[in-house]
């Protein structure tokens, strides 16, 4: 059947046999071929529906995906094969859509997966940012931003002809939406909705990802969160998000009465997770069109509260949305009356203006209306949710304890696992049953705890994926590896709190070291990826300083056979996706209290990589479940660290002043060979940042982190003790399955059937 449709539709599309096509002719029939499977599924049905409103869903290429949850990946490859052809050659022709940050939008994009896997009713609510966020590359070891274009004739986006009107206080806005089939691994489809202005004009990009910021019919849904450090940039921002939840509850509203739905009984029918506060004017929205369908302005109160749920993702003040009242005037004036009366009612009721929605200075703080007006607040691990109860949101958990829950975050096995580990995959099928549907038979693999052939084994499957990482990095970027040696990988977004720079200090460490005689008996390959934010100038320091490290590695033969130091560039999904897999050592190094969950972590560890990290986030439940012998954990408490915060007692000075290795480490960064590699007004940037600020306390762990990141190292050494660090660490990685997640959200929340 497979065989004879593709071979059919090839011939129809592009006359030649399937052996005679190019990659692109074969990737354009696989995506016809699969766009029809996917229509042919059917819509999955159910008592309440759920709608996830995200402002990011980083979905990555979905080709591979969505051939493994209709159950046709394995059949595919095999026939391309027998043609001569690579399923994996042909999907690199995908482009890959950039529509998150990191870690916020892969979550949802995981949860729509699992959401549909379990077979639960549950659409994503989004944008479609033609350019998605930018595209990274170094140009004099330096990060430039470029757009990403990443729409083409023919893709996953579905016109629906479905469009609503948004007015703003200047003009009306028309919208189109698109839809993204989401299928569930051997189940239905629910859908990705993504709402796109029927204006929007790449023409007006000018040089990188620089565009007029006033034409906001134009430039709506260009990019994801556009610089948001001058005011068009914020007041871009909160046209996007209006934009966002005026069509995303129009839908909702349309939907329901569509079902024949009393939409005064909302609350039975819908449920709305809003993603973090980038969604939270959805509250004030749905009142407002409930009020206009005739609903007393009371009654939609209470039916809105019933209906939605707010996830916090961040104790980052900084990453707290708090809009000016005037912003909001700019731009939506409808929803602010609304809003002043939400808060007029809160303040009549709780006093204390830590809970205030609208504070003295005239800001409306997103997430303390999502609370008042939500019916849940969940966090995002274990500790997470801990420091939001106790200190972040305290005043809140006193007066609403029954609305606060934990929800420990998750990832899709079938894309961090299945799919870009198949060799794992079936070593883990030899001695494992039934975990492709339930996650948590992965435990089965610790009876061969003891088996020093399946031991073997595993170490073998590492091997391999990391001589396919190196010949892939080799060939995309021109790096080159040694697979024989550690792999020491720390992706994530660049920010000072997950302490990139404290990374960067241990390979100036390692560096010194071997320059003084002391090699290590295994090589070390310490690989970077990260994206800075275009306006965080400290971070595109830090990338400075890393690709300087690099580079001075690179040119010094004493030491490189020892040790290097890589930053792969435009670090995305798919980069993800080849790197997890290779991973010996992963990096989860965030200052004890500032990481919410974390996801990549679990990746990593469910890819058979041992974990280094501090007692943060999900690392938490990471170290509870492999136990000791399993992670590497360093570092100051969370309670420490937030003790340190609240009296003020932490300056860096005085560690770079009373520690002579310290001080060697930071000097170096301005040291005359760094001066000669790298541009000294940056650099010297860093290192007064270091000394003076640290605001995320680098210098605090430093010495702890060099200590315990070296005993991994020598135990590296006994490899059959450490691979069975690596099966612990599989075996109970299945905890992490989103699956579970979704599945507390459903019990706990969602309520959906
Ligand atoms: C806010 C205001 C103005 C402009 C931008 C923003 C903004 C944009 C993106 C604020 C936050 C984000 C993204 C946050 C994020 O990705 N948080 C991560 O969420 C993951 C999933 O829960 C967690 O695992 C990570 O710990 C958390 O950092």
């Amino acid at each position: 059947m497979l065989r004879d449709e593709l071979n059919n539709l090839v011939r129809r599309r592009s006359q030649k046999t399937v052996s005679e096509a190019d990659n692109r002719e074969l990737y354009g029939a696989l995506l016809e071929y699969t766009k029809e499977k996917l229509k042919e599924t059917p819509v999955i049905q159910g008592g309440r529906k759920l709608y996830y409103i995200s402002a990011e869903f980083l979905i990555g290429k979905l080709l591979s995906n969505n051939l493994i949850n209709l159950g046709i990946y394995d059949e595919t490859a095999e026939f391309l094969k027998e043609n001569g052809k690579d399923l994996a050659h042909i999907e690199e022709i995908e482009p890959e859509p950039s529509l998150g940050n990191g870690g916020l939008g892969r979550l949802a994009a995981c949860f729509l997966d699992s959401i549909a896997t379990l077979g639960l009713s549950g659409d994503g609510i989004g944008l479609n940012y033609h350019m998605g966020l930018f595209k990274q590359v170094f140009e004099n070891r330096r990060q430039k931003e470029v757009p990403n274009p990443w729409i083409e004739q023919e893709g996953w986006l579905c016109d629906t002809g479905i469009s609503f009107e948004v007015p703003f206080r200047d003009f009306t806005l028309t919208s189109v939406l698109y839809d993204i089939d989401v299928a569930g691994y051997e189940n239905g489809k629910n859908k990705l909705h993504l709402f796109d202005v029927k204006g929007v004009d790449e023409g007006i990009i000018q040089d990188g990802i620089s565009f007029d910021k006033k034409e906001i019919g134009k430039n709506l849904t260009l990019f994801l969160y556009p610089d948001d450090s001058d005011e068009a940039g914020n007041l871009l921002r909160i046209y996007q998000q209006y934009f966002m939840v005026s069509n995303g509850a129009q839908l909702i509203l349309r939907e329901c009465e569509e079902k024949g739905c009393d939409l005064r009984k909302l609350h039975e029918h819908v449920a709305v997770q809003i993603n973090d506060t980038h969604p939270s004017m959805v509250i004030p929205e749905l009142i407002r069109l409930l009020v206009q369908k005739n609903i007393d302005f009371n009654e939609a109160v209470e039916i809105v509260e019933k209906t939605c749920a707010y996830t916090n993702h961040t104790i980052l003040a900084e990453a707290l949305e708090k809009w000016p009242v005037h912003y909001l005037e700019q731009v939506a004036p409808q929803i602010v009356p609304i809003i002043k009366e939400l808060d007029v009612r809160a303040k009549a009721r709780f006093h204390s203006p830590d809970v205030a929605i609208i504070d003295a200075q005239n800001r409306v703080h997103m997430a303390h209306m999502d609370i008042h007006y939500g019916y849940s607040v969940n966090g995002v691990a274990a500790l997470h949710t801990e420091i939001l109860k106790n200190s972040e949101l305290k005043a809140f958990y006193e007066i609403y304890p029954q609305k606060f829950n934990n929800k420990t975050n998750g990832i899709t096995f079938r894309r961090w696992l299945l799919y870009c580990n198949p060799e794992l995959t079936q070593w883990i099928g030899r001695y494992a049953e039934g975990f492709r549907k339930d996650a948590a038979k992965l435990e089965q693999l610790l009876c061969y705890i003891d088996n020093e052939a399946v031991l073997d084994e595993l170490l073998e499957v590492k091997h391999k994926k990391k001589e396919e990482l190196s010949a892939y990095l080799e060939e995309t970027q021109g790096l080159k590896l040694n697979p024989d040696s550690i792999f020491d990988i720390q992706v994530k977004r660049l920010h000072e709190y997950k302490r990139q720079q404290m990374n960067a200090l241990y390979a100036i460490y390692k560096y010194l070291e071997i320059k003084s005689g002391k090699k290590p008996k295994t090589p070390v390959t310490m690989i970077f990826g990260a994206k800075a934010a275009p306006a965080y100038h400290i971070a595109k320091d830090i990338i400075h300083l890393i690709l300087c490290i690099q580079k001075l590695v690179e040119n010094d033969p004493e030491v490189s056979p020892y040790l290097n130091v890589v930053m792969v560039e435009n670090y995305n999904v798919t980069m993800a996706e080849h790197l997890i897999p290779a991973c010996d050592i992963s990096e989860q190094i965030s200052l004890a209290s500032k990481e919410a969950s974390g996801t990549g972590n679990m990746k990593f560890m469910l890819n058979g990589a041992v974990t280094l990290g501090t007692e943060d986030g999900a690392n938490v439940e990471i170290h509870e479940l492999v136990g000791d012998d399993n992670i590497y954990i360093f570092g100051e408490s969370s309670d420490k660290v937030i003790g340190h915060y609240k009296n003020y007692d932490y300056r860096a000075a005085d560690y770079y002043i009373n520690d002579a290795q310290i001080r060697e480490l930071i000097n170096f960064i301005i040291s005359p060979q760094m001066m000669k590699l790298g541009e000294p007004y940056h650099l010297l940037r860093i290192h007064a940042e270091l000394i003076q600020k640290d605001w995320f306390m680098t210098l605090l762990d430093l010495k702890d982190y060099i200590r315990v990141k070296d005993q991994a190292c020598v135990d590296y050494e006994d490899r059959r003790a450490w691979s069975r660090k690596m099966l612990v660490n599989i075996a109970k990685a299945g905890y992490f399955s989103s699956d579970r997640t979704i599945a507390e959200y459903n019990k706990d929340i969602w309520k959906l059937k």
